[in-house]
């Protein structure tokens, strides 16, 4: 059987993790080889340049060097990680992707949508994913939700109320200028419904 791309992508605590824990014991049930991962990170090199992203105060990088840096991060991840799993058949399911540079940095930080496919497109070529689910909530209820996860990655989580609010628009455009592989779901419901609707559009893959 062919390897598979599937992301999926949201704001800050959409349930994206939660998602993938559930996908992917689906698609194993069945017998699908499944490997998942995430960004920024998914390779060694990659989870250094996390670090360099997820901690620390929000200001510490312009835009662009957010850019490139989760760009420079995402080529390392596809060439340690994606690509050899889906040239052996395998299904990758990534938590976040590009869509998160076109939605954090194009939209959020105010790049521009064209300027940051035009990077995407000068690193990866045409490599898209197969299907993305957008994860799409209420901004406080998301930010509720990651507040709750603790911890030192809380870079984003500290931005200002407009960039989140630009981000969740931005997504919502993103899905609609790229109807043929997103699917935009409902993830203020519970975390089974969002799972059922995950996996009635993974069922019709072909
Ligand atoms: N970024 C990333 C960029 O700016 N540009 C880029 O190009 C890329 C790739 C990565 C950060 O980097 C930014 C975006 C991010 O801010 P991260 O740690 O990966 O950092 O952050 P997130 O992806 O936002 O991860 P979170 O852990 O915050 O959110 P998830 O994975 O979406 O949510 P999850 O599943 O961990 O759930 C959060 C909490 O909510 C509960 C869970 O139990 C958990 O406690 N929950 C629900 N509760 C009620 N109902 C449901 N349906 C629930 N689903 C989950």
């Amino acid at each position: 059987m062919a390897g598979r791309f599937i992301t999926l992508e949201g704001g800050e605590g959409a349930g994206k993790t939660t998602q993938i824990e559930l996908l992917t014991a689906a698609l194993r049930a069945r017998g699908i080889d499944v490997v998942t991962t995430r960004e920024p990170g998914g390779a060694p090199g990659a989870e250094q340049i996390r670090t360099l992203l997820v901690e620390g105060e929000p200001g510490r990088w312009d835009a662009w060097t957010e850019a490139l840096l989760h760009t420079a991060a995402r080529r390392d991840h596809l060439r340690a990680t994606v690509w050899p799993a889906l040239e052996a058949g395998r299904w990758v399911i990534s938590d976040r992707f590009y869509d998160s540079t076109v939605a954090y940095q194009g939209y959020g930080h105010g790049l521009g949508v064209e300027a940051v496919e035009r990077l995407q497109a000068l690193v990866l070529g045409d490599f898209a994913p197969d299907l993305t689910f957008v994860l799409d909530l209420p901004i406080d209820t998301g930010l509720a939700r990651a507040a709750g996860r603790g911890g030192t990655e809380d870079r984003y989580e500290r931005m200002d109320h407009g960039f989140h609010q630009r981000l969740r628009n931005g997504y919502l455009d993103i899905a609609r200028r790229h109807d043929h592989r997103c699917v935009v779901i409902d993830a203020a419901q519970s975390a089974d419904a969002v799972h059922q609707q995950i996996m009635s559009v993974v069922d019709r893959l072909d």
